[in-house]
């Protein structure tokens, strides 16, 4: 696990910083992304902090596996069921939170 004292994720977590929730349980936090690139564009995030999919698949296969899940519920509310689902893992693909998160993109018909 990487060091999480100075991370964003963990504040919007902790509710030390607004977010736009959609969704809570025990492991599993999702909020609007502040910049959306499709009409629902939630990130889900494991409440305890791994910097990368990589990271969280090694550790903890479950949470992973459950994100999907959170994912999935929320497209079947927004969309019938399809989304895209993206998890940016390094610097040079476009990671800007050093938080696992997933990208769910649904709500609309999306480009390729
Ligand atoms: O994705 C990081 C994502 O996090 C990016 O789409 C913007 C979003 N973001 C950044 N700050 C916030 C706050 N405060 N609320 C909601 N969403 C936020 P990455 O894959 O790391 O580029």
């Amino acid at each position: 696990m990487s060091d999480s004292d100075d991370c964003l994720f963990c504040k919007i977590i902790a509710g030390q910083i607004p977010s736009g929730k959609v969704y809570e349980d025990e492991t599993t936090y999702a909020f609007n992304d502040i910049n959306p690139k499709a009409k629902v564009h939630v990130l889900v995030v494991p409440k305890k902090h791994y910097a990368n999919a990589a990271e969280l698949a090694a550790a903890d296969p479950a949470q992973l596996a459950h994100m999907v899940e959170v994912a999935q519920g929320i497209a079947d509310d927004a969309f019938h069921g399809d989304y895209r689902l993206v998890f940016n893992t390094g610097a040079d693909a476009g990671q800007t939170v050093f938080h696992v998160h997933a990208h769910v993109m649904t709500g609309e018909t999306l480009d390729e």
